[in-house]
């Protein structure tokens, strides 16, 4: 069986973007697949952090990827820092990258705009993903479009080990949606959905209330022409719900533009804002059960030793590569 990995920031609280972009593959991929579901609590401290606030938030992501369908009988999910081979990793993958590839990212470069010095951490943080990955021998990273360049990165310091030393890693792919792999924000269709964006209308949590969802799609930005048309040059706006409506209804974007030829903005957003709702109240309602139940704690203690023996595996083998420490 091919193995999968991936994660999620415990930043805040799951958007439509985290979820079409990347979760709702994790549910479809276990059916068929070796999974491990990790919430990266040392990739969310590359920016500050209030200590409590992330430990309720590693609860909340926890929480929601059950909520959405990931099954911890079938999945391994677990905290990233109960396993301290990611960071032991992430060390040997660091002596050998290079910094002008970290300074490349785009997302370095987005994070650390106009700072004369930026954290360390924000450069390093695809090292860590690349560690995240490599540890489990991971085939397939189901991920949303904006992390296209780590991958790739992760594949290159990868190939790189295996061609000057025995062979250590296995050489990961990267897995996208066709639809749905880079959702906007609702304010600024230039910009991609975020949780740490300070405008809460920016984007739809999973946990959002249906007056909130309401208002945030009946405030989103789109134009002044008034047609239904998907054009991402033109009309970025209009293109992002359409997509979004698209993913959740199961509708084709085509099927969607015909259906409102000759209405306005109104009917559509309206109608996006019931598909929406429907769609999240039903993973809303099971968060709600699972978030505070005992259940939670020890399906994330169970995970980590799950993991942790995994890596153990990996860890030794990368060792002997190596050559570090006492042979064992
Ligand atoms: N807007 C998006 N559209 C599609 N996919 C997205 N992802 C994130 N934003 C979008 C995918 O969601 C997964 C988890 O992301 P993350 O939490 O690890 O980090 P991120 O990409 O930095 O997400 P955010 O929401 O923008 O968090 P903050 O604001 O904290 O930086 C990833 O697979 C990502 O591709």
């Amino acid at each position: 069986m091919k193995r999968v990995f991936s994660g999620v920031q415990p930043t805040g609280n799951i958007h439509l973007g985290n979820y079409l972009g990347a979760l709702r593959q994790f549910v479809e991929l276990q059916n068929n697949h070796e999974c491990l579901y990790c919430i990266v609590d040392q990739h969310a401290i590359t920016v500050n952090q209030d200590p409590k606030e992330l430990r309720e938030h590693i609860l909340d992501v926890a929480a929601l990827y059950l909520a959405i369908g990931v099954d911890p009988k079938r999945s391994i999910v677990f905290v990233q820092s109960d396993v301290p081979a990611h960071t032991e990793l992430s060390w040997i993958l660091t002596c050998n990258s290079y910094t002008g590839e970290l300074y490349r990212m785009t997302q370095f470069k987005s994070k650390s705009h106009n700072k004369e010095s930026a954290p360390a951490g924000l450069l390093m943080y695809p090292v860590l993903m690349a560690a995240d990955i490599l540890l489990y021998d991971t085939d397939i990273v189901p991920v949303g479009n904006d992390q296209k360049q780590h991958i790739e990165l992760c594949r290159n310091i990868a190939t790189r080990i295996n061609n000057t030393r025995k062979k250590t890693f296995v050489i990961p792919d990267g897995r996208f949606m066709k639809e749905g792999a880079r959702v906007m924000a609702l304010d600024d269709p230039t910009q991609k959905m975020s949780k740490s964006a300070p405008n809460i209308h920016s984007r739809i949590s999973l946990l959002d209330e249906p007056n909130k969802i309401k208002k945030s799609i009946m405030k989103a930005t789109t134009d002044s022409d008034g047609i239904i048309k998907f054009d991402i040059e033109n009309k970025p706006g209009v293109s992002n719900l359409l997509n979004i409506y698209s993913v959740l209804s199961g509708e084709s974007i085509a099927d969607i533009e015909a259906k409102y030829e000759g209405k306005g903005y109104g009917d559509f957003k309206k109608d996006l804002v019931e598909i929406t709702v429907s769609t999240l109240a039903p993973i809303k309602e099971r968060y709600e059960e699972i978030r505070h139940s005992d259940e939670l704690i020890e399906i994330l203690k169970d995970g980590s030793e799950r993991a942790n023996a995994i890596a153990d595996r990996t860890m030794k083998r990368v060792k002997d590569n190596f050559g570090l420490g006492l042979k064992k």
